[in-house]
């Protein structure tokens, strides 16, 4: 017998990749649920070949649900995951909300799958598993082998994120701004602070009292968390106009010696990973190649002769899918084949 799913947040960008991979990945399910915003009732998302009528949240009974895969904000992560989860489903949250509590683990299955026999085997667990930010997720998937060959003692990292990351409004904006600026009708920046199309904008999240942003703060806290604590990284969140598709410019140092061509062949058997890496035009991976992939993808893998021990490389991956609909669908595909969903319904 399959599993009964619910998906909160159906009609974001998200959400969407949820209902897609799900279908794609053949997920067990016997039952797959849309829900949202009252604002959403009765508009129609596809899963697979099949159409669901997307319901209210307010009004659902989660009763005999196995999973809840959130991706509808952290107020409503706040508010909702804790009822969900005392019905007995398994949430997996993918807002910042619930990832910083000592009580809910923080997943990366390629990294951290482990944790999970723990979390399970708590009779008093929460029943929340956080994922996490888009642009760590990417992150430790390409740190963890490396980081087991030769220790990481400090990552120094600036991201090249996609307005996808920022929700549907935020790629309207990108489109309405670019095509406004063709015909000297350019909508005002909204969600965004400063102008997106043909632009840049150093600022993720809320600034903080250090001068960091939330987004940078974020990748440092959760990489500690998923990878090793011992890990100092620092981070430059950076907004460019790409529709799908975060990149990431890395910095590392590690404790032991490690040569560009010893990491490249530790990241090619890596899980989850597919190296680009030729030294030529067009030798490496862009945004546009990682879009629709399951793989985080790691090119311009170099020596940094700057400091000892030192490497750089560029991670790119499909935020939608790694970075968030992926990473859950994993977790809970982790769940099931580690048995610990049978321990849930014993
Ligand atoms: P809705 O479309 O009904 O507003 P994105 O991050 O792409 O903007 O998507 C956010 C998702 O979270 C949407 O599916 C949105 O539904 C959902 N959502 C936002 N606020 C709520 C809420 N209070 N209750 C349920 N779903 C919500
Ligand atoms: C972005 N990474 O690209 C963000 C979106 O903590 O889950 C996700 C924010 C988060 O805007």
């Amino acid at each position: 017998m399959g599993y009964r799913v619910a998906v909160v947040g159906a009609t974001g960008n998200v959400g969407r990749e949820v209902l897609n991979i799900l279908a794609e990945r053949k997920f067990p399910a016997d039952e797959v649920v849309a829900l949202a915003s009252s604002r959403s009732v009765g508009r129609e998302v596809s899963w697979g070949d099949k159409i669901l009528k997307v319901k209210n949240l307010e009004d659902y009974d989660f009763s005999g649900i196995d999973f809840a895969i959130m991706s509808a904000g952290g107020s409503t992560a706040k508010e909702w995951a804790p009822r969900i989860a005392a019905k007995g489903a398994i949430v997996i949250d993918n807002s910042s909300y619930w990832r910083y509590h000592a009580d809910v683990p923080l997943v990366v299955p390629e990294v951290n799958a482990h944790v999970l026999d723990a979390f399970m085997a708590n009779p008093k667990r929460t029943n929340i598993i956080a994922n996490p930010n888009c642009s760590t997720a990417q992150l430790v998937v390409a740190l963890k082998p490396l980081h087991d060959a030769a220790t990481i003692k400090r990552v120094v990292v600036a991201t090249y994120q996609s307005v996808s990351g920022a929700g549907k409004d935020a790629m309207d904006e990108l489109w309405a701004q670019t095509k406004g600026i063709f015909v000297n009708d350019k909508p005002a920046p909204a969600k965004f602070p400063k102008q997106i199309a043909f632009n840049v904008i150093p600022h993720g999240g809320d600034f903080m009292e250090d001068g960091y942003t939330t987004e940078e703060w974020k990748m440092t806290v959760e990489t500690k968390k998923i990878l090793d604590p011992k890990i100092k990284l620092t981070a430059t969140s950076v907004r460019v106009p790409v529709f799908v598709g975060h990149s990431e410019a890395v910095n590392i140092e590690f404790e032991k010696p490690i040569l560009a061509d010893e990491a490249r062949e530790i990241l090619r058997e890596a899980p989850g990973i597919a190296v680009i890496d030729k030294r030529e035009a067009g030798g490496y991976a862009t945004p546009v190649e990682a879009v629709g992939e399951y793989d985080t993808f790691v090119s311009r893998i170099r020596e940094d002769v700057t400091v000892e021990n030192g490497l750089a490389m560029w991670v790119v991956s499909d935020n939608l899918r790694k970075g968030a609909a992926l990473n859950t669908i994993q977790i809970a595909e982790t769940l099931i084949e580690r048995g610990l969903m049978d321990r849930k319904a014993a």
